[in-house]
């Protein structure tokens, strides 16, 4: 794999070590412990023990290393970034339903930025021990064999879309865009429940596109550099703001082509 500056690769090696045993807390919980352990009990946003125990995990092991880095992470609000340091975008588990569901598709989600710009990303699907990552310029790998660039080709007839109810209802409450008219003018549907998995599909060519209407940046900084590195094309609306509004959610279209990206925005009549 071909090197980094400075002290990136020291900052990659660590993470990769810490997403692992991560992993393997993650793993057990979920084969194991039959108590979910729920910490705020909202029916559609959960968060059990675990998230917050990988978070730390996490940010303490980064922390303990590069004591200057600042933190943009889904269970404690940190305050404001430094835009000068490097920056650690961090989701502990990223599709916490499927978690306590006991349905596999979860992921433990980092992307590391200098300043407004990504630098590396990972991407650990925890249950079936794959792990993307991503270097800005240089690819993207998937357990450390190198991945195909997309071909850049496609059409939305023969694409698989990821969106959920919840995606439908947002859709169409604030874009007036009904989602469910897509049925039979594409290939098929599926809803995942993890954005950034999802966007791993995408850039590996599993899925076609994916479309969240308010996604935070935990759930997709990752997912969107393995996806573009891999030459996707993803629409964020509005754009990222890592000084301003980090915490807001956002509209997310993630697709494996430009072209596609146009065809499903024409079709849907959504004009960002
Ligand atoms: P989805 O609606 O596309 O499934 C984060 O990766 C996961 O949480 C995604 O599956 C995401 O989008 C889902 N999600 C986003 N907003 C949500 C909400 N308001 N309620 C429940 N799930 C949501
Ligand atoms: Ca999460």
């Amino acid at each position: 794999m071909k090197s980094m500056n400075n002290l990136e690769p020291q900052r990659l090696t660590l993470v990769k070590s810490l997403v692992k045993s991560c992993g393997e807390i993650l793993e057990k919980a979920a084969t194991e412990d039959n108590t979910h352990r729920l910490k705020k009990n909202n029916p559609s946003d959960l968060v059990t023990l675990y998230d917050n125990k990988v978070e730390n995990i996490l940010v303490q092991g980064i922390e303990r290393e590069f004591p200057k880095d600042s933190f943009l992470t889904e269970e404690m609000d940190r305050g404001p970034v430094n835009i000068n340091s490097y920056i650690w975008i961090i989701d502990p588990i990223d599709g916490t339903t499927n978690f306590v569901q006991r349905h596999r598709d979860y992921s433990i989600s980092i992307a590391c930025y200098k300043g407004d710009f990504p630098v590396f990303a990972l991407v650990y699907d925890v249950m079936a021990q794959e792990l993307f990552e991503a270097q800005k310029g240089q690819g993207a790998w998937l357990n450390g064999e190198r991945m195909l660039p997309l071909t850049g080709m496609g059409y939305l007839k023969n694409s698989l879309v990821d969106f959920s109810v919840n995606g439908i209802h947002t859709m169409k409450k604030h874009y007036n865009v009904d989602l469910v008219k897509l049925s039979g003018s594409i290939r098929g549907h599926r809803a995942l429940g993890s954005a950034s998995l999802i966007l791993c599909h995408i850039a590996r060519g599993d899925t076609d596109i994916y479309i969240s209407p308010k996604l935070h940046i935990w759930d997709y900084a990752a997912g969107n550099l393995i996806l573009q590195e891999l030459g996707g094309e993803v629409l964020l609306y509005p754009k990222d703001d890592l000084l301003h509004s980090p915490r807001s959610s956002r509209l997310l279209i993630g697709t494996n082509s430009s072209m596609v990206l146009e065809e499903f925005k024409d079709y849907l009549g959504l004009n960002l």
